[in-house]
């Protein structure tokens, strides 16, 4: 740290010069995270020194955190869900184990996974004392149920499902292993960081949510679809308040006496966001973002296949992927990513708008020739 500090003027020349080093989000197709909508950015700016970590203090911030849960309750066919704002999937897949793990005595326990998974399980693992035990996937990229079964001992705590995949976009098959987990009495988490902002808006949605009685818990990120300024996601829980409170642990000298979120210190900013989104667009607004991200997409995938590189899968949500080979000549420029399998991986976010998708299509076929 400097002696003595420097001018606003020096200072914010400075940052100005590292923020231009940071990549604009035009040209990132590799990304789950988007500008946020101009609401988002309204309400936190209002909301920017808020903490929920002691929401006696904040009461008006901690009234939105409940109504956020509310809204994503309703969406998700739980309005008595119970849940809160976390700082995004990692988080709330972490909470979600830590209940599992909780409810089920194990001598040494385990949770299975689609070889799908995010790596924020990974950590979970790591962090609880959990084997992971992955199950394959079928050919579509979805995990195969007969092999989450036969992975099943009693020691088993949970089972994992995502809800659009990270790398490929597809929702495994939720219905069947939440028939297995009421079965069996284990608890099932899914994972719709990304996805749970997609689904609801999609027209033939596959079932995915709470609205199965054997889904226990899923994490939504609304920094993610939900356009919301960073960070934050949700953790919602079957409407068992037992749940969170299996987490809890005291807070002698706070407005509230017990805490079960994993952070202490919490922004409400974000959060305020997240909400100023949801309430802004309602709806319809939020079917019309989806609509034109999976229409991108569609899109994308048409044109990529005039030029000889084939989807990967058709996806449920908007992830887009190919087969490039090594050999494959993509434009420079733009910010591509690959899946653990090889494949070229576009994600259409909100800020790939359509005519980014033609502009890369344009340089797809200039690279060619
Ligand atoms: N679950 C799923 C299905 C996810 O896709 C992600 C993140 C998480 C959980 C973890 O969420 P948090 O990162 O909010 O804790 N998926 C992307 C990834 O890790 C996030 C991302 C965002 C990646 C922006 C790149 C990027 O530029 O790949």
């Amino acid at each position: 740290m400097r002696q003595t500090g420097c001018s606003e003027e020096e200072l914010f020349s400075f940052l100005s010069a590292k923020r231009r080093e940071d990549l604009g989000y035009k040209h990132v197709l590799s990304s789950m995270c988007t500008p946020p909508h101009p609401v988002a950015l309204r309400a936190h700016s209002m909301f920017i020194e808020t903490n929920l970590g002691d929401p006696g203090l904040f009461q008006g911030t901690a009234s939105l955190e409940k109504l956020l849960i509310e809204s994503l309750g309703t969406l998700l066919h739980n309005p008595d869900a119970v849940g809160y704002a976390t700082s995004g999937g990692t988080e709330s897949n972490i909470q979600a184990l830590r209940i599992a793990k909780k409810l089920k005595r194990a001598g040494s326990p385990n949770v299975i996974a689609p070889a799908s998974v995010h790596f924020s399980f990974e950590k979970a693992c790591d962090i609880l004392g959990l084997e992971m035990r992955t199950a394959p996937l079928d050919k579509d990229f979805r995990v195969d149920v007969e092999q989450v079964e036969s992975l099943i001992d009693r020691d088993t705590v949970a089972l994992i499902g995502v809800a659009g995949t990270t790398e490929y976009g597809m929702v495994d098959p939720i219905r069947d292993l939440a028939e297995i987990g009421e079965e069996r009495e284990i608890f099932v988490h899914v994972d719709a960081a990304f996805g749970g902002l997609v689904l609801p808006f999609l027209e033939n949605p596959p079932d995915f949510d709470l609205s199965l009685p054997g889904v226990s818990s899923i994490a939504v990120d609304p920094h993610k679809m939900g356009m919301s300024t960073m960070p934050v996601g949700s953790l919602l829980l079957r409407d068992d308040p037992g749940l969170l409170e299996s987490l809890s642990v005291d807070t002698p000298y706070l407005t509230v006496k017990r805490e079960y979120t994993l952070t202490g210190t919490r922004p409400g900013a974000p959060v305020a966001a997240a909400l100023a989104v949801l309430d802004y667009l309602g709806m319809d607004g939020m079917r019309a973002v989806v609509t034109g991200c999976m229409k991108n997409t569609h899109r994308l995938i048409e044109g990529m296949e005039t030029f000889g590189y084939p989807r990967a899968v058709t996806p449920d949500v908007n992830v887009a992927t190919f087969v490039c080979g090594d050999g494959a000549a993509l434009p420079a420029g733009w910010h591509l990513s690959r899946t653990r399998q090889g494949h070229t991986r576009i994600v259409c976010m909100p800020h790939v708008h359509r005519d980014v998708v033609e502009e890369f299509l344009r340089d797809v076929g200039e690279s060619i020739c």
